[in-house]
């Protein structure tokens, strides 16, 4: 049995990660329209696994009894200056969520919820695997700089990327 408080900070999680698969769609689009096709893969695929971060939360507060909220989802921004600029932008958004897992696995350990604290383990591993990925993705394009030819092997090989998770 969740406390009434754990719920909502779950649920807030759980929208969070709905907000993550947007964003990331939404970036997919913005790649897709200016011809990053394998960043625009990448993205979409990646959105799709925010969906099941998403339905891994709903799936645990429906378990314990608890009613998942699916709240109104703030619109991601739409535009970017660069690839670079929005790659950015996944790795600070990843950082905001280990933040939030961190702070959520906190108060699981301290209000002696250990069940949720065993759930939110799953997370701890996952962000650190994301902020890895995106830390990843950054180092290449800081590699090939803004030139066309170097993006042009970037989103080619985001593509790959992306076939081979
Ligand atoms: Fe990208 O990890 Fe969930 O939000």
């Amino acid at each position: 049995m969740l406390t009434a408080e754990m719920t909502a900070r779950l649920n807030d999680q759980l929208n969070l990660e709905f907000f993550s698969a947007n964003l990331y769609l939404q970036m997919s689009a913005w790649c897709s329209d200016k011809g990053f096709e394998g960043a625009a893969s990448f993205l979409k695929m990646h959105s799709r696994e925010e969906m099941e971060h998403m339905q891994r939360l709903f799936d645990y507060l429906s378990d314990a009894g608890s009613l998942p909220v699916l709240g109104s989802i703030a619109a991601p921004p739409v535009s970017w200056n660069s690839l670079a600029e929005l790659f950015e932008e996944t790795l600070n958004h990843e950082k905001l969520i280990t933040s939030k897992i961190n702070e959520l696995a906190h108060a699981a350990m301290t209000t002696q919820d250990y069940s949720t604290f065993n759930f939110l383990q799953w997370y701890v591993a996952e962000q650190h695997e994301e902020e890895k990925l995106f830390k990843t993705v950054l180092d290449k394009l800081a590699l090939v700089g803004s030139k066309g030819e170097g993006l042009f092997l970037i989103d080619k090989d985001l593509g790959r990327m992306n076939t081979e998770s």
